[in-house]
């Protein structure tokens, strides 16, 4: 037991529970939690971004490159709300933060102080946020922290992990008692739990007896740090791959079994091995509307006609959305080492999967020939195609990108290689725009060697410019570049594909004349103290990227892209009452 200040607590369970970054802003809230972070500055760094969304976008951002949470720090009320946001985007996509909140003194509850919000309750911020955390603790007294503290830790890791909120009344940072601290459960994802022995020998049947298997897999197998066992597996027995963005890079996607995504933005490949497939392994993977092209029979899959074996930590997912022949509660990782080992036994082999690869080789062949001649042309403005083959050819197999919401998001999703796990960041489930440019800082903070990218959208990027000033105060060598399309592109396009182009607040203009406007990026970041650079053809892009990535310091390339040319669907995506668009390359297929 040792007398100590609340915040002196949480500042020491920082220190030992390893947590190397605090991304907060002041307030009168919290100066007494940043007074303890002064005393052990030499192990806690303090990032002050310009915006809380920012703050917890990078603590999320270096969590889905480390898989080791870190946190935020914010004051009561606004600034704690500026959160919100950014939570949702970490529940909706299974990343850990613990995201400390400072309250109103429970000496004061329910009397209106400056910035409670008690309508129903007393110092009622955590309900605020009840939706988008996976727990919120709010200790009002020291002697409740060492608990508060060690649930919150082993909460958001543990099964599937998620951002967990501490909400603190701002005497407890100062009030003092005999405390202990206690250890949280160490290391992140320490319970691995695995599918039952008749489960995973049902399974093993089931893959042994299919004609045409393929596997799901998304953000649960990366999470899982499965990726060895995933490649071991599906080389052994030929199975082809299917990747949720946030599972790419598990299996390596230039391996010539990965098919990339499916749905709406997904690739031919992909959609075709869904939709004609007689089993589906459905791994750590949601089937939401986006990987589901909206759950329309025949185009991206065939339930209940196709069997369904989905594994998942997630009771809620199994199921969600269709029900499994064979749903199984198990952590990615552990199943596929279970499944290896009946490799090793001999009862789990590779079936006659020759005439399957044929199909698929051909549907990859007719895909390839479809969307290359946009990968060849050199054009000013820019063709989107360009952009993501130069990324791909300049960055490293470990750089890491990450990308926004919109239209620039949708080409990455349909053609980026992930070569390695947890190397591009996408805000999947809540789309939420901010994410990108801001999360790749905390990215960089996890991996300092490694070359961080984020590609975003202009309308995104003018969402978090001050990302410009944190780069420079906290010398974090990132490149953004911008793709410039003068448009809110994504939801534009929804104007011209359903509306008959009658184009009203997704594009930006000035004067009468209605020239397309948007800030000189590059002057901008030149201001902030970024080097700063404007490429509008295709032909200088490439070498722009090169020399942001070798200068090594913060650095932002305004690419300016041609608004007209739009990714092609190959699968669907409905939005009731709007009827869904035939895609445009394939059709949708229904078995007998
Ligand atoms: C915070 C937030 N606001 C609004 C949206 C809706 N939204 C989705 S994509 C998009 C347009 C994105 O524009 P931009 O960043 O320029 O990217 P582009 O589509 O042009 O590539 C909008 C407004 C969102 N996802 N998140
Ligand atoms: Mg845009």
């Amino acid at each position: 037991m040792a007398r100590m200040k609340g915040a002196e607590v949480i500042a020491r369970f920082l220190v030992e529970e390893k947590i190397p970054y605090v991304f907060g802003i002041c307030g009168h809230g919290n100066v007494g939690m940043l007074d303890a972070l002064y005393d052990v500055r030499d192990k806690v760094t303090l990032v002050s971004p310009r915006h809380e969304q920012t703050a917890a976008h990078m603590a999320d951002g270096y969590f889905r490159v480390k898989h080791r949470p870190v946190a935020t720090l914010t004051s009561t009320g606004p600034g704690s709300a500026n959160l919100t946001m950014a939570l949702a985007v970490a529940q909706t996509d299974s990343s850990a933060l613990l995201a400390i909140t400072a309250n109103v003194p429970t000496s004061q509850f329910n009397r209106s102080p400056f910035q409670e919000i008690n309508r129903h309750n007393q110092a009622d911020f955590p309900n605020v946020l009840r939706p988008v955390v996976k727990h919120s603790f709010q200790p009002s007294r020291v002697d409740m922290l060492p608990l508060a503290l060690r649930q919150a830790m082993t909460t958001m890791t543990t099964g599937r992990p998620g951002p967990v909120n501490l909400d603190v009344p701002y005497n407890v940072f100062r009030e003092e008692a005999d405390v202990e601290l206690e250890p949280a459960l160490d290391a992140f994802n320490p319970r691995r739990s695995g599918a039952s022995p008749a489960d995973v020998d049902q399974a093993a049947a089931m893959i042994t007896a299919a004609k045409r298997p393929v596997m799901f897999i998304g953000h649960g197998a990366t999470l899982s740090e499965s990726g060895p066992e995933l490649t071991d597996l599906v080389h052994r027995l030929g199975i082809p791959v299917i990747s949720s963005p946030n599972g790419m890079g598990c299996l390596d996607m230039e391996d010539p079994l990965s098919l990339g995504f499916i749905g709406r933005n997904g690739a031919y490949p992909a959609n075709q091995a869904g939709r004609h497939a007689d089993l589906v392994v459905a791994i750590g993977a949601r089937f939401d509307d986006r990987s589901a092209s909206s759950w329309l029979p025949g185009y991206s899959w065939n339930f209940p006609r196709t069997k369904l074996i989905h594994v998942d930590v997630d009771h809620a997912e199994i199921g969600r959305n269709y029900p499994p022949d064979l749903g199984i509660l198990a952590d990615a990782r552990t199943f596929l080492v279970q499944l290896l080992a009946h490799c090793e036994r001999g009862t789990l082999k590779a079936g006659a999967l020759g005439e399957w690869h044929a199909s698929i080789a051909k549907w990859r062949a007719e895909w390839e020939a479809f969307v290359r001649p946009g990968f060849e042309q050199h054009a000013s403005p820019i063709r989107p195609e360009r952009i993501v083959a130069d990324c791909r050819a300049v960055l490293p197999d470990d750089a890491i990108i990450s990308l926004d919401s919109g239209i620039h998001h949708n080409w990455f999703m349909q053609f980026w290689k992930a070569r390695r796990p947890q190397t591009m960041l996408n805000t999947w489930g809540f789309s939420g725009m901010g994410f990108g440019p801001s999360a790749i800082l905390g990215a960089k903070l996890a991996a300092p060697d490694r070359p961080c990218v984020s590609i975003c959208g202009d309308g995104g990027f003018t969402m978090v410019p001050h990302v410009l000033c944190t780069a420079v105060e906290y010398d974090i060598p990132v490149v953004w570049v911008v793709w410039n399309n003068f448009a809110w592109a994504a939801i534009r396009d929804l104007q011209y594909g359903y509306f008959d182009g009658r184009e009203i607040g997704t594009a930006f203009y000035q004067g009468r004349d209605r020239k397309p406007y948007n800030p000189d990026f590059a002057m901008w970041a030149r201001a902030a103290g970024v080097e700063g650079m404007t490429v509008t053809n295709s032909r200088d892009f490439r070498g722009a990227l090169e020399q942001a990535v070798r200068l090594n310091k913060p650095c932002l390339i305004d690419v300016h892209v041609d608004a007209d040319i739009r990714p092609p669907s190959t699968g669907a995506w409905e939005l009731p009452p709007i009827p869904y668009k035939e895609p445009l390359f394939g059709k949708p297929y229904v078995p007998e």
